[in-house]
Order: structure tokens, then sequence, then C-alpha cells
């Protein structure tokens, strides 16, 4: 995400899109609050989504102070089950509820979240919180941060340690990855909270922020947003594919193109009862006399198909969202 990007005035349409009726499934797909950053996790027969709540007033860039978790046995039909943490119930965070990923491991859920570090560790930091259920309550699991911006030190800017994506291979290692303008890797010790070995860069052409691991088959996938800054002027969604989650990754190209109206986009792709889906954003939602913003964003979904060779489809994204079938 750049430092500071000009707040972008809607057309009439983004406010039209606010009064129509909800279909189930439709996108955006929460429509009471501003959501970003999605993040599913599939727990037996529901599917949680992890979100945080954008608040910013009139001009503001961001305003993050919670993450939010909602979710659906169908897709279709969501529960809201509220505030899941406040970005203070991290003692050593200062502010900033961003990006966050959520996992279960050894019985318990593990969320994972970007937030600013109070000025002992200047920049951006990587929080860690525990819970026995996926609604939470969540607390903070280590006290301290997992990341903070000394351990990358090769990184230039201060909110260079953003965007926890969490992922478990087969082996049983859990391994995070994280990053702005660079994307980096490491394991987990299986305590969950201690990062364990070295910390290795694998930055993808034209990687911004908001990293994604998942796997299929034999194949890893590291998708993220991405901005080629030669030719476009708000993020999409690239990625890149590996035989291991240790590489080597190989570039795959956009999997979208922007979300409406929005300068950042952010990758979430779960499977869940028989179908693929890629959770995004934009800003097309419109509350009262708020309308989307840099941080007034809407929380979207798509299905995600695959090619043959493991290559995922272009994804288009649309109004109707899930509300229709897959096309096959
Ligand atoms: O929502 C705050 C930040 O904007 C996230 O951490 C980034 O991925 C971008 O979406």
């Amino acid at each position: 995400m750049v430092a500071m990007m000009a707040m972008v005035a809607l057309p009439a349409i983004a406010l039209a899109q606010s009064t129509r009726s909800p279909t189930p499934g439709a996108n955006p797909l929460f429509r009471a609050k501003f959501t970003a950053d999605p993040a599913p996790l599939v727990v037996d027969d529901r599917l949680y989504l992890y979100v945080g709540h954008d608040e910013a007033q009139r001009d503001e860039m961001f305003n993050m102070r919670e993450w939010l978790v909602y979710s659906t046995k169908d897709m279709k039909q969501w529960t809201e089950h509220g505030q899941i943490m406040n970005v203070a119930d991290f003692k050593w965070a200062k502010k900033d509820a961003w990006a966050s990923q959520a996992i279960r491991k050894n019985g318990k859920f593990w969320f994972y979240a970007a937030v600013e570090h109070d000025d002992t560790h200047p920049g951006k930091a990587i929080a860690v919180a525990v819970s026995d259920t996926p609604t939470g309550p969540f607390v903070d699991a280590k006290g301290s941060a997992l990341i903070t911006n000394e351990m990358t030190p090769r990184g230039t800017h201060s909110w260079e340690d953003i965007d926890p994506t969490v992922f478990t291979d087969d082996d049983g290692t859990t391994w995070i990855a994280w990053g702005n303008r660079e994307c980096y890797i490491a394991k987990l010790k299986p305590n969950m909270i201690e990062i364990d070995g070295p910390i290795r860069e694998i930055t993808p052409p034209h990687f911004e922020e908001g990293p994604w691991l998942h796997k299929r088959g034999a194949l890893y996938y590291l998708t993220y947003a991405s901005l080629d800054r030669a030719r476009h002027r708000d993020e999409r969604i690239s990625y890149a594919t590996a035989p291991s989650i240790q590489g080597p990754w190989t570039y795959r190209g956009e999997l979208t193109g922007s979300g409406k109206y929005s300068f950042t986009i952010h990758p979430g792709i779960v499977q869940f009862k028989g179908n693929w889906y890629l959770f995004l954003h934009n800003a097309s939602l419109a509350i009262g006399d708020l309308n989307g913003a840099i941080g007034r964003r809407a929380v979207t979904v798509e299905y995600l198909r695959y090619n043959p060779d493991g290559t995922m489809k272009p994804v288009v994204q649309t109004d109707a969202g899930v509300s229709v079938p897959p096309s096959r």
C-alpha cells in the first residue's frame, strides 16, 4: 500500500448499489459495516470469514480498530459473530487492526494479524492470538510481537511487516508468509508463537502486499495483491506456484483486475463443500452518506476454478458473486 493516497470520489452508481435489496450470496457480502482483508477458515461444516472493520470517516485514509468474524454453512446466509479482538487487546500495539488470518492447530485457533507496534519497536508488526473456538474470545498468545520491523532489515519502509498468511504443510509444519513490497516466509515452531529458523525473502514479481498460501493437489500457491506501477494505478491479484512450500516459485501472472473503486485488494482462498472460493474486497459499498474509499472497503467472493495443469482461471469480479451457480 502506498503511504498516502488521494481519496476517490465515487460516482452515483456506487450510491445506488447500497440501496439494492441484497440477494443472498451477491456482492458485497456484508452491507451494514465496511469490511476488508477477508480471511476464510473452514471448520467442520462451516466457513468462518475473518475481516478487519473499516471505520474511516470522511477523508480519513484508514481507521481500523477491530477484527470481526462472520460464518456461513451455504455461502448464502451469513451469521455475524461480532468482534473477535480489538487492537488494544495487544498491549504493546498502538493502532491498526490490519490484515489477518486464523488457522486451526492442536485443538486451538491461532489468529495472526498486522498491527502498528508502540514506540519500543517502531513500525508495523505481526501479532498472534489464541482461542478455543473460531469465534473467540481470542487473547494475545505471546505478550509481544511475533515479528517486528527490525527482524526484516532489508526493507526500507515502516509498514513492511504486514499481512500474515499461515499454512500447515502435509508434514505438520506451519509456515507464515507476510510482507509489503518484500515478501517473506518462515517456519513457525510447534508452539505457534515463535519463528523457527531463518526468515527467507521470496518476493514474486509486482508483489505489493496481502500474500495468501494454499495447496491444491501437489501444487503450492502464493497469491497476492500486486502492483505493476508502470501499467496500473490500483492493485490487482497475481500468483505464483511451486512444487514445494520452499519453492522454487514460478510467476503465473494476474488472477484478477482491480477491485471496483479500490486502490487495495486482498485475496483469501479456500475450498468449501466441493467448490473453491476467492474472497476479495472492493470499495463499491455506500452506507448512509459514507461511500467506498481507500479505508471503507467491502468484502466480496467469487468462484475460483483451475485449469487441468493446476493454474487458476482468471477471475472476473461480479455483483452476482455466488448468488448464481458456478459456471463449469
Ligand atoms: O486493510 C489495511 C491494509 O490495506 C491491509 O493490511 C492491506 O492488505 C491492505 O488491504
